[in-house]
């Protein structure tokens, strides 16, 4: 009794170990000249991956202070995996010069 009741807490805890947190998904699309969502709540922590369509261009996906990027073709969805490492707010913008309004093409994320 006391043996098997030691595999079973030896088992749980393998369990337990194991359990890696699963990402939140976040859907953003990008377009001339603005990405939708503009701004994205986020936790500090928190694994996420973001799933990025472009529907006109090959915008660019770039987060400096992560230095995080990626290039967007239309007609693909793009995963970009992340963990915000900390509280704060994240600014992300295309870096694809992608015509005249291509300057305030940007958002953020704000971490908590
Ligand atoms: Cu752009």
């Amino acid at each position: 009794m006391k043996r098997r009741h030691l595999l079973l807490m030896a088992a749980g805890a393998a369990l337990g170990g194991a359990r890696a947190e699963v990402p939140r998904e976040i859907e953003l699309t990008a377009q001339r000249f603005h990405f939708t969502p503009r701004v994205i709540a986020l936790r500090s922590g928190e694994p996420i991956v973001l799933l990025i369509r472009s529907l006109d261009f090959a915008h660019g996906f770039f987060v400096p202070d992560l230095d995080l990027r990626t290039d967007l073709m239309p007609g693909r969805v793009i995963r970009l995996a992340f963990t915000p490492p900390a509280s704060g707010r994240l600014a992300f913008l295309c870096d694809n010069f992608c015509g005249d309004g291509h300057e305030g093409m940007d958002g953020h994320f704000e971490v908590t």
